[in-house]
């Protein structure tokens, strides 16, 4: 009997028939609803791999009900939706997609604060909402960005590719971070900070921490009241990293400009979010990796993943190493 591999999302052709030559291969095929919680389930129960993404919870409840699971390959750099504790005491593989993301991220990272200076998602709807009846020197004024002082906070590998690209405008890079960047400071010039200090000192606040024990809640209104009133806040990596409603408070409140967000706390948010009705807020539907190149390239790695597991072979992207014990 061949493996079978489920797909927790509608994914291209080529995905199914790459992986329907070795296994049997279900999917979900709706492509504007996620699997619901108890399809999930029940699938996982005789599954023998699970192509997940970021908002299925591979929690101890699934794993535990999942007799037959050997890997889990995740679409996603991150894996905090995955209980890694219960993953390796189940014997379970998890595997995620790193390094083929970074730069993709990065570039949406960038564009993201560009957007969030220079008002451009307020700029567009002004256009196509029949609003330009005439240019006047301060409409839609925004803010610049080059020159001016980046602090990231996460300088991992999509933090550094975000650097080399504040870099590329002339801006002043900050970092803070578990451990010094030896290489991003010889490179490209950062400089490390506290948190507090890159908090007062950075005009551009730019979160790229993954979310884990130590960072979750790590953003509270306190942060953002010792920025700089005219700084601006970028999240890419995780909603709740940041106090949701601290960051609500702070912009009603005029602690900081402006907000660039690709995720939020609980994903996706309400039609009646109060961050839809902010000018100064950019928000987009987490959609960090969302290139054609890269989303397949995302694809293929848990396909690698998902064969080297059934091939015997350690997985490339394997999450909890301490597995291979088991
Ligand atoms: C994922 C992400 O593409 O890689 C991550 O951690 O957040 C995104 O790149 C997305 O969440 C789909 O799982």
């Amino acid at each position: 009997m061949k493996p079978f591999v489920y797909v927790t999302r509608k994914v291209p052709d080529d995905i199914v028939s790459r992986l329907s030559a070795s296994y049997h291969v279900e999917t979900w095929t709706e492509e504007d609803k996620a699997v619901p919680r108890d399809i999930l389930l029940q699938k996982a129960a005789s599954a023998d791999a699970l192509l997940t993404v970021i908002s299925d919870a591979v929690n101890d409840e699934l794993l535990s009900h999942a007799s037959q699971l050997k890997v889990v390959a995740n679409m996603a750099v991150g894996f905090d939706n995955i209980d890694l504790e219960s993953a390796s005491r189940h014997g379970v593989a998890i595997c995620n997609t790193p390094d083929v993301l970074t730069d993709t991220t990065a570039d949406l990272t960038f564009a993201l604060l560009l957007a969030t200076a220079r008002r451009m998602t307020e700029a567009s709807e002004f256009v196509k909402e029949g609003k330009w009846t005439s240019w006047a020197p301060m409409m839609l004024v925004g803010t610049d960005v080059h020159h001016k002082k980046i602090g990231i906070v996460g300088m991992g590998k999509i933090g550094t590719a975000v650097a080399k690209r504040a870099a590329g405008f002339d801006m002043e890079i900050l970092y803070h971070n578990r451990k010094r960047h030896e290489v991003a400071e010889e490179m490209l010039g950062a400089q490390y900070r506290s948190f507090d200090e890159l908090l007062q000192e950075a005009d551009f606040v730019v979160c790229l921490a993954p979310l884990n024990d130590g960072t979750r809640g790590l953003f509270q209104r306190e942060h953002f009241q010792k920025m700089k009133k005219e700084a601006m806040f970028i999240n890419a990596s995780r909603g709740p990293i940041i106090n949701e409603q601290a960051l609500i408070d702070a912009l009603e409140a005029g602690d900081i400009a402006a907000a660039g967000l690709d995720v939020f706390d609980k994903e996706p948010i309400s039609a009646d979010h109060p961050f839809l009705s902010m000018k100064n807020v950019v928000a987009l539907p987490h959609i960090g990796s969302a290139s054609k190149e890269t989303r397949m390239a995302m694809m293929m790695t848990c396909c690698d993943n998902i064969e080297a597991v059934f091939d015997d072979r350690p997985p490339k992207t394997l999450v909890n190493k301490d597995v291979l014990q088991f």
